[in-house]
Protein backbone atom coordinates (compact mmCIF):
# COMPACT_ATOMS: atom_id res chain seq x y z
CA UNK A 1 0.00 0.00 0.00
CA UNK A 2 1.31 3.66 -1.09
CA UNK A 3 1.62 6.53 1.81
CA UNK A 4 0.87 9.64 0.94
CA UNK A 5 1.26 13.15 3.17
CA UNK A 6 -0.24 16.43 2.86
CA UNK A 7 0.30 19.30 5.04
CA UNK A 8 -1.86 22.42 5.57
CA UNK A 9 -2.87 25.02 8.46
CA UNK A 10 -5.36 22.62 10.09
CA UNK A 11 -6.64 18.51 9.91
CA UNK A 12 -9.81 20.10 8.12
CA UNK A 13 -8.35 21.78 5.29
CA UNK A 14 -5.71 18.75 5.21
CA UNK A 15 -8.14 16.43 4.51
CA UNK A 16 -10.19 18.85 2.21
CA UNK A 17 -7.38 19.34 -0.02
CA UNK A 18 -6.64 15.61 0.12
CA UNK A 19 -10.32 14.69 -1.19
CA UNK A 20 -9.76 17.73 -4.06
CA UNK A 21 -6.85 15.86 -5.54
CA UNK A 22 -8.06 12.03 -5.23
CA UNK A 23 -11.42 12.00 -4.12
CA UNK A 24 -13.78 9.98 -1.80
CA UNK A 25 -10.74 7.32 -1.89
CA UNK A 26 -8.93 8.95 0.56
CA UNK A 27 -8.16 6.99 4.21
CA UNK A 28 -6.07 8.97 6.71
CA UNK A 29 -3.90 6.88 8.32
CA UNK A 30 -2.17 9.58 10.58
CA UNK A 31 -2.23 13.03 11.84
CA UNK A 32 0.29 14.80 13.00
CA UNK A 33 -0.74 18.66 14.66
CA UNK A 34 3.05 20.79 14.95
CA UNK A 35 4.10 24.06 14.60
CA UNK A 36 6.56 26.15 12.85
CA UNK A 37 8.39 29.04 12.23
CA UNK A 38 10.02 31.24 14.68
CA UNK A 39 9.47 32.29 17.95
CA UNK A 40 8.34 35.84 16.72
CA UNK A 41 6.11 34.46 13.78
CA UNK A 42 4.52 30.79 15.31
CA UNK A 43 2.16 29.26 12.82
CA UNK A 44 -0.08 26.21 13.57
CA UNK A 45 0.03 23.18 11.01
CA UNK A 46 -1.03 19.32 10.55
CA UNK A 47 0.63 16.65 8.87
CA UNK A 48 -2.11 13.67 7.39
CA UNK A 49 -0.59 10.65 5.98
CA UNK A 50 -2.92 8.98 4.07
CA UNK A 51 -3.61 5.67 1.50
CA UNK A 52 -5.79 5.49 -1.14
CA UNK A 53 -8.67 2.79 -1.97
CA UNK A 54 -10.73 1.67 -4.57
CA UNK A 55 -13.95 3.65 -5.02
CA UNK A 56 -16.98 1.48 -5.55
CA UNK A 57 -18.32 1.50 -9.20
CA UNK A 58 -21.38 3.71 -9.85
CA UNK A 59 -24.18 0.83 -10.50
CA UNK A 60 -25.02 1.64 -14.27
CA UNK A 61 -28.49 2.23 -15.20
CA UNK A 62 -29.89 -1.31 -15.77
CA UNK A 63 -28.91 -2.75 -11.89
CA UNK A 64 -30.40 0.68 -10.55
CA UNK A 65 -33.90 -0.27 -12.48
CA UNK A 66 -33.58 -4.12 -11.27
CA UNK A 67 -33.13 -2.02 -7.18
CA UNK A 68 -36.27 -0.54 -7.51
CA UNK A 69 -39.43 -2.01 -5.93
CA UNK A 70 -41.24 -3.93 -8.12
CA UNK A 71 -44.74 -1.42 -8.64
CA UNK A 72 -47.53 -2.93 -6.66
CA UNK A 73 -50.89 -1.02 -6.53
CA UNK A 74 -51.93 -2.38 -2.99
CA UNK A 75 -48.93 -0.58 -2.38
CA UNK A 76 -49.37 2.57 -4.56
CA UNK A 77 -53.35 3.00 -2.93
CA UNK A 78 -51.38 2.91 0.33
CA UNK A 79 -48.98 5.48 -0.18
CA UNK A 80 -51.82 7.60 -1.38
CA UNK A 81 -53.99 7.34 1.34
CA UNK A 82 -50.77 7.74 3.64
CA UNK A 83 -49.87 11.13 1.84
CA UNK A 84 -53.36 12.84 1.64
CA UNK A 85 -53.83 11.64 5.46
CA UNK A 86 -56.87 9.32 4.76
CA UNK A 87 -57.44 6.59 7.08
CA UNK A 88 -55.59 3.28 5.48
CA UNK A 89 -58.61 1.14 6.41
CA UNK A 90 -60.42 2.97 3.36
CA UNK A 91 -58.06 0.26 1.32
CA UNK A 92 -60.04 -2.46 2.06
CA UNK A 93 -63.22 -1.07 0.66
CA UNK A 94 -61.01 -1.31 -2.87
CA UNK A 95 -60.79 -5.21 -4.42
CA UNK A 96 -57.69 -4.02 -6.79
CA UNK A 97 -55.78 -6.17 -9.08
CA UNK A 98 -52.18 -5.89 -8.34
CA UNK A 99 -51.62 -4.97 -12.20
CA UNK A 100 -53.92 -1.90 -11.69
CA UNK A 101 -52.05 1.08 -12.97
CA UNK A 102 -51.43 4.13 -10.93
CA UNK A 103 -53.96 6.10 -13.44
CA UNK A 104 -56.76 3.31 -12.36
CA UNK A 105 -55.82 3.19 -8.71
CA UNK A 106 -56.22 7.41 -8.39
CA UNK A 107 -59.75 7.20 -10.68
CA UNK A 108 -61.10 4.54 -8.09
CA UNK A 109 -59.95 6.69 -5.13
CA UNK A 110 -61.06 9.78 -6.07
CA UNK A 111 -64.57 8.08 -6.87
CA UNK A 112 -64.99 6.71 -3.38
CA UNK A 113 -63.95 9.68 -2.11
CA UNK A 114 -66.40 11.87 -3.71
CA UNK A 115 -69.16 10.04 -5.04
CA UNK A 116 -70.74 10.54 -1.55
CA UNK A 117 -69.70 13.52 -0.77
CA UNK A 118 -72.48 16.25 -0.51
CA UNK A 119 -72.29 19.91 -1.97
CA UNK A 120 -74.57 23.09 -1.20
CA UNK A 121 -74.71 24.80 -4.18
CA UNK A 122 -77.69 27.17 -3.34
CA UNK A 123 -77.92 29.02 0.11
CA UNK A 124 -81.59 28.87 0.44
CA UNK A 125 -82.16 30.26 4.26
CA UNK A 126 -82.72 33.50 5.07
CA UNK A 127 -80.77 33.60 8.32
CA UNK A 128 -76.93 31.94 8.33
CA UNK A 129 -75.76 31.05 11.56
CA UNK A 130 -72.32 30.58 11.64
CA UNK A 131 -71.03 28.28 14.43
CA UNK A 132 -67.10 27.22 15.34
CA UNK A 133 -64.85 27.47 17.35
CA UNK A 134 -63.42 31.04 18.48
CA UNK A 135 -60.95 32.01 15.52
CA UNK A 136 -61.89 29.37 12.84
CA UNK A 137 -62.67 32.72 10.56
CA UNK A 138 -66.25 32.60 11.17
CA UNK A 139 -66.48 36.70 10.96
CA UNK A 140 -63.88 36.68 7.77
CA UNK A 141 -65.52 33.63 6.05
CA UNK A 142 -69.05 35.23 6.73
CA UNK A 143 -68.57 38.84 5.30
CA UNK A 144 -66.42 37.07 1.89
CA UNK A 145 -70.16 34.46 1.99
CA UNK A 146 -72.30 38.08 2.04
CA UNK A 147 -70.60 39.44 -0.83
CA UNK A 148 -70.15 36.29 -2.68
CA UNK A 149 -73.64 36.04 -3.11
CA UNK A 150 -74.05 39.75 -3.38
CA UNK A 151 -71.58 40.03 -6.05
CA UNK A 152 -72.46 36.20 -7.80
CA UNK A 153 -76.29 36.09 -7.18
CA UNK A 154 -77.53 39.82 -6.91
CA UNK A 155 -78.75 39.29 -3.28
CA UNK A 156 -79.31 41.81 -0.96
CA UNK A 157 -77.49 40.93 2.17
CA UNK A 158 -76.93 42.24 5.84
CA UNK A 159 -74.53 41.16 8.80
CA UNK A 160 -76.03 40.94 12.22
CA UNK A 161 -73.68 40.97 14.90
CA UNK A 162 -74.48 38.90 18.22
CA UNK A 163 -71.61 39.03 20.11
CA UNK A 164 -72.94 39.14 23.68
CA UNK A 165 -69.65 39.34 25.47
CA UNK A 166 -66.54 40.64 24.05
CA UNK A 167 -66.55 44.40 22.96
CA UNK A 168 -63.44 44.46 20.92
CA UNK A 169 -65.11 41.76 18.30
CA UNK A 170 -67.68 44.05 17.64
CA UNK A 171 -65.07 46.65 16.02
CA UNK A 172 -63.99 44.20 13.75
CA UNK A 173 -66.91 43.27 12.07
CA UNK A 174 -68.04 47.22 12.52
CA UNK A 175 -65.03 47.64 10.30
CA UNK A 176 -65.33 44.88 7.50
CA UNK A 177 -68.78 45.85 6.85
CA UNK A 178 -67.65 49.65 6.72
CA UNK A 179 -64.99 48.89 4.12
CA UNK A 180 -67.26 46.48 1.78
CA UNK A 181 -70.39 48.52 2.17
CA UNK A 182 -72.47 45.76 3.69
CA UNK A 183 -75.65 46.77 6.25
CA UNK A 184 -74.45 45.71 9.72
CA UNK A 185 -77.19 45.38 12.91
CA UNK A 186 -75.55 44.92 15.98
CA UNK A 187 -77.52 43.07 18.86
CA UNK A 188 -76.43 42.35 22.60
CA UNK A 189 -79.09 40.06 23.82
CA UNK A 190 -81.81 37.79 22.16
CA UNK A 191 -84.47 40.81 23.15
CA UNK A 192 -82.56 43.31 20.66
CA UNK A 193 -82.45 40.35 17.77
CA UNK A 194 -86.39 40.28 18.21
CA UNK A 195 -86.49 44.25 18.21
CA UNK A 196 -84.85 43.96 15.00
CA UNK A 197 -86.49 41.65 12.87
CA UNK A 198 -88.55 43.94 11.10
CA UNK A 199 -85.39 46.30 9.84
CA UNK A 200 -84.18 42.60 8.58
CA UNK A 201 -86.95 41.71 6.32
CA UNK A 202 -85.99 43.60 3.74
CA UNK A 203 -83.14 41.58 3.31
CA UNK A 204 -82.61 38.03 1.03
CA UNK A 205 -79.93 36.71 3.33
CA UNK A 206 -78.99 37.86 6.88
CA UNK A 207 -75.22 36.44 8.05
CA UNK A 208 -75.42 35.73 11.65
CA UNK A 209 -71.67 36.52 13.25
CA UNK A 210 -71.67 34.77 17.14
CA UNK A 211 -68.79 35.05 19.65
CA UNK A 212 -66.48 31.68 18.87
CA UNK A 213 -66.82 29.08 21.90
CA UNK A 214 -64.55 26.53 23.30
CA UNK A 215 -66.59 23.27 23.61
CA UNK A 216 -66.02 23.84 27.42
CA UNK A 217 -67.49 27.24 27.23
CA UNK A 218 -71.13 26.48 28.54
CA UNK A 219 -72.08 29.85 29.20
CA UNK A 220 -71.72 31.03 25.40
CA UNK A 221 -73.43 28.25 24.24
CA UNK A 222 -76.51 29.15 26.40
CA UNK A 223 -76.37 32.25 24.57
CA UNK A 224 -75.96 30.63 21.16
CA UNK A 225 -79.07 28.58 22.22
CA UNK A 226 -81.37 31.40 23.10
CA UNK A 227 -80.76 33.28 19.79
CA UNK A 228 -81.55 30.32 17.93
CA UNK A 229 -85.01 30.42 19.65
CA UNK A 230 -86.10 34.02 18.29
CA UNK A 231 -84.90 33.09 14.73
CA UNK A 232 -87.54 31.40 12.95
CA UNK A 233 -86.89 27.73 12.64
CA UNK A 234 -87.36 27.39 8.65
CA UNK A 235 -85.92 30.21 7.91
CA UNK A 236 -82.50 29.41 9.67
CA UNK A 237 -79.05 27.54 8.79
CA UNK A 238 -76.72 26.85 11.26
CA UNK A 239 -73.77 26.24 9.61
CA UNK A 240 -70.50 25.07 10.98
CA UNK A 241 -66.73 27.01 10.74
CA UNK A 242 -64.20 24.16 11.05
CA UNK A 243 -60.55 25.03 10.37
CA UNK A 244 -58.89 22.56 7.74
CA UNK A 245 -56.11 21.45 9.67
CA UNK A 246 -57.80 20.08 12.52
CA UNK A 247 -58.09 16.30 12.82
CA UNK A 248 -60.76 14.32 12.71
CA UNK A 249 -61.86 13.49 16.25
CA UNK A 250 -62.03 17.32 16.95
CA UNK A 251 -63.93 17.88 13.68
CA UNK A 252 -66.48 15.25 15.31
CA UNK A 253 -66.57 16.50 18.76
CA UNK A 254 -67.25 20.25 17.21
CA UNK A 255 -69.76 18.54 14.90
CA UNK A 256 -71.80 17.11 18.22
CA UNK A 257 -71.17 20.13 20.21
CA UNK A 258 -72.57 22.47 18.15
CA UNK A 259 -75.96 20.30 17.20
CA UNK A 260 -75.38 17.92 15.02
CA UNK A 261 -78.28 17.18 13.69
CA UNK A 262 -79.33 20.86 13.52
CA UNK A 263 -76.59 21.79 11.24
CA UNK A 264 -76.84 21.84 7.92
CA UNK A 265 -74.08 22.50 6.15
CA UNK A 266 -70.21 23.29 6.32
CA UNK A 267 -68.05 26.43 6.07
CA UNK A 268 -64.00 25.04 5.50
CA UNK A 269 -61.50 27.67 6.50
CA UNK A 270 -57.97 28.20 6.22
CA UNK A 271 -57.00 25.49 3.42
CA UNK A 272 -54.17 27.61 2.71
CA UNK A 273 -52.39 26.34 5.99
CA UNK A 274 -52.49 22.74 5.31
CA UNK A 275 -51.44 20.75 2.53
CA UNK A 276 -53.70 17.23 3.43
CA UNK A 277 -57.59 17.16 3.08
CA UNK A 278 -57.86 14.01 3.79
CA UNK A 279 -59.41 14.66 7.39
CA UNK A 280 -61.88 16.86 5.75
CA UNK A 281 -63.18 14.24 3.45
CA UNK A 282 -63.15 12.26 6.06
CA UNK A 283 -65.20 14.06 8.09
CA UNK A 284 -67.60 15.30 5.70
CA UNK A 285 -67.83 11.71 5.16
CA UNK A 286 -68.61 10.92 8.65
CA UNK A 287 -70.81 13.86 9.44
CA UNK A 288 -72.66 13.32 5.73
CA UNK A 289 -73.11 17.06 6.23
CA UNK A 290 -72.94 19.18 2.60
CA UNK A 291 -69.68 21.60 2.02
CA UNK A 292 -71.11 25.08 1.18
CA UNK A 293 -67.92 27.34 0.79
CA UNK A 294 -63.91 27.02 0.93
CA UNK A 295 -62.00 29.64 2.07
CA UNK A 296 -57.96 30.00 1.30
CA UNK A 297 -56.30 32.90 2.81
CA UNK A 298 -56.92 35.73 4.51
CA UNK A 299 -58.28 38.10 1.53
CA UNK A 300 -61.47 39.13 1.25
CA UNK A 301 -63.06 38.99 -0.82
CA UNK A 302 -61.07 36.82 -3.04
CA UNK A 303 -59.59 33.83 -0.94
CA UNK A 304 -63.37 32.19 -1.22
CA UNK A 305 -64.97 29.86 -3.01
CA UNK A 306 -68.16 27.67 -3.60
CA UNK A 307 -67.55 24.60 -2.46
CA UNK A 308 -67.19 21.71 -5.31
CA UNK A 309 -65.22 18.40 -6.14
CA UNK A 310 -63.09 20.90 -8.82
CA UNK A 311 -61.66 22.70 -5.89
CA UNK A 312 -60.79 20.09 -3.90
CA UNK A 313 -59.47 17.06 -6.03
CA UNK A 314 -56.50 19.48 -7.08
CA UNK A 315 -55.12 19.55 -3.75
CA UNK A 316 -54.96 15.82 -3.56
CA UNK A 317 -51.66 14.55 -3.38
CA UNK A 318 -49.14 12.13 -4.99
CA UNK A 319 -51.36 11.83 -8.09
CA UNK A 320 -49.90 11.50 -11.42
CA UNK A 321 -53.42 12.23 -13.16
CA UNK A 322 -54.76 16.20 -13.14
CA UNK A 323 -57.54 17.46 -12.19
CA UNK A 324 -58.80 17.93 -15.87
CA UNK A 325 -58.68 14.18 -15.48
CA UNK A 326 -61.68 14.48 -13.66
CA UNK A 327 -63.10 17.34 -14.74
CA UNK A 328 -62.83 17.67 -18.40
CA UNK A 329 -63.68 20.92 -19.80
CA UNK A 330 -67.05 21.01 -21.58
N1 LIG B 1 -54.76 31.86 6.57
C1 LIG B 1 -56.06 32.07 6.74
N2 LIG B 1 -56.48 32.85 7.74
C2 LIG B 1 -57.80 33.04 7.88
C3 LIG B 1 -58.75 32.44 7.02
N3 LIG B 1 -60.00 32.81 7.45
C4 LIG B 1 -59.81 33.61 8.52
N4 LIG B 1 -58.50 33.76 8.78
C5 LIG B 1 -57.86 34.53 9.86
O1 LIG B 1 -58.13 33.92 11.11
C6 LIG B 1 -58.22 34.91 12.13
C7 LIG B 1 -59.53 34.74 12.88
O2 LIG B 1 -60.58 35.01 11.99
P1 LIG B 1 -61.99 35.50 12.49
O3 LIG B 1 -62.88 35.64 11.29
O4 LIG B 1 -61.89 36.70 13.38
O5 LIG B 1 -62.42 34.24 13.35
P2 LIG B 1 -63.72 34.06 14.26
O6 LIG B 1 -64.13 32.64 14.15
O7 LIG B 1 -64.74 35.07 13.90
O8 LIG B 1 -63.13 34.36 15.69
P3 LIG B 1 -63.95 34.66 17.03
O9 LIG B 1 -64.94 35.74 16.70
O10 LIG B 1 -62.90 35.09 17.97
O11 LIG B 1 -64.58 33.40 17.42
C8 LIG B 1 -58.10 36.25 11.42
O12 LIG B 1 -56.77 36.70 11.53
C9 LIG B 1 -58.43 35.93 9.97
O13 LIG B 1 -57.84 36.84 9.05
C10 LIG B 1 -58.27 31.59 5.96
O14 LIG B 1 -59.01 31.01 5.17
N5 LIG B 1 -56.92 31.44 5.87
MG1 LIG C 1 -65.69 36.55 15.06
Amino acid sequence: MEFLTLESTDYESALRQARREYGNAVRVHTRKDFSKGSALSRKQACRITFYLVAESPMPNEEEEVQQQEPYDAVAYLQSLLLANDLPPSLAEEFALASGSEKAEVEILLVRRLFEELAFADQVARKFLVLVGLAGVGKTTSLVKAALFLRSHQGRKVAVLSFDVHRIGAVQQVRELCRNFSLPLFEADSVQAVQSLMPSLSEFDHVFVDTSGSSIKDEFLRQDLQALLTVLPLEQTSRILTINASAKVGDLLSQYEEFGSHALDSVIVTKLDETSTIGNILTFLDKSKLALLYVADGQEIPEDFSQAEASVLVPRLKLFSLDGSHFFPSP
